[in-house]
């Protein structure tokens, strides 16, 4: 159950149902490591979205700016380990979607709540753009939206559900995106929220 969505975004819907339930008791192991948190953008804002992390290297965000760090800049502590369950699913997907080879070294775990939402940005802070990123997506649904390589170019929405894999690359990898607004609601599995794993190779 696989579209592509633009060149190098595909969506492999569904796909990672049958992993949920171990996926979001990991997802629960690393934030009792790691508490999700609402980082403070170097503009000031607080982030709607709550994040933590797990891998070698985690991109993180401060007053200073943006950057891919080896400890959480909140507790000084090194990231939890990546779950062998985690890198085997991104890779899985990557090769599926047609980037055979990837082996992700962070991976960024969003938390969203109710009217929690991401505005429009790229990411660029990792070192070779010619990897893809992964994400997987659980619990309830959020509208994604989907644009060009300029902060103005018209976006498309895509509804992100609890289960699907998204790999961006190739030239899908610099599109701007972010997330509306995230509907109430509740999931049978993982309640109030919506959470949301990024895989991406840092280094
Ligand atoms: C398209 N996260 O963490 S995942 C992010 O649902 C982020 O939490 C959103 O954007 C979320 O940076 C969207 C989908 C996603 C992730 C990375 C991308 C889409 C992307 C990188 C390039 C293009
Ligand atoms: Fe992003």
């Amino acid at each position: 159950w696989q579209e592509t969505l633009a060149e190098g975004a595909v969506i492999l819907r569904r796909r990672a149902r049958e992993d949920a339930e171990a996926l979001y008791q990991q997802i629960m192991a690393i934030a009792e490591q790691n508490p999700f948190a609402h980082r403070i953008t170097p503009g000031g804002h607080r982030m709607s979205v709550a994040m933590t992390n797990c891998g070698d290297f985690c991109w993180s965000v401060d007053s200073r700016g943006y950057q891919y760090q080896q400890q959480d800049n909140l507790n000084g502590r090194k990231w939890p380990a990546m779950p062998p369950l985690f890198r085997t699913l991104a890779q899985q997907a990557a090769s599926e979607a047609g980037f055979p080879g990837f082996n992700p070294d962070a991976c960024l775990l969003n938390r969203y709540e109710p009217g929690a939402k991401l505005t429009l940005h790229q990411d660029k802070d990792e070192k070779d753009l010619r990897q893809p990123i992964v994400s997987v997506s659980l619990g309830l649904p959020a509208v994604f939206q989907f644009g060009g390589f300029e902060r103005g170019d018209s976006t498309q929405r895509v509804l992100l559900e609890h289960g699907d894999i998204v790999v961006w690359g190739g030239p899908s990898r610099l599109r701007y995106h972010g997330i509306l607004p995230l509907k109430p609601g509740v999931h049978p599995l993982v309640g109030a929220w919506r959470y949301n794993l990024t895989f991406r190779r840092a280094f």
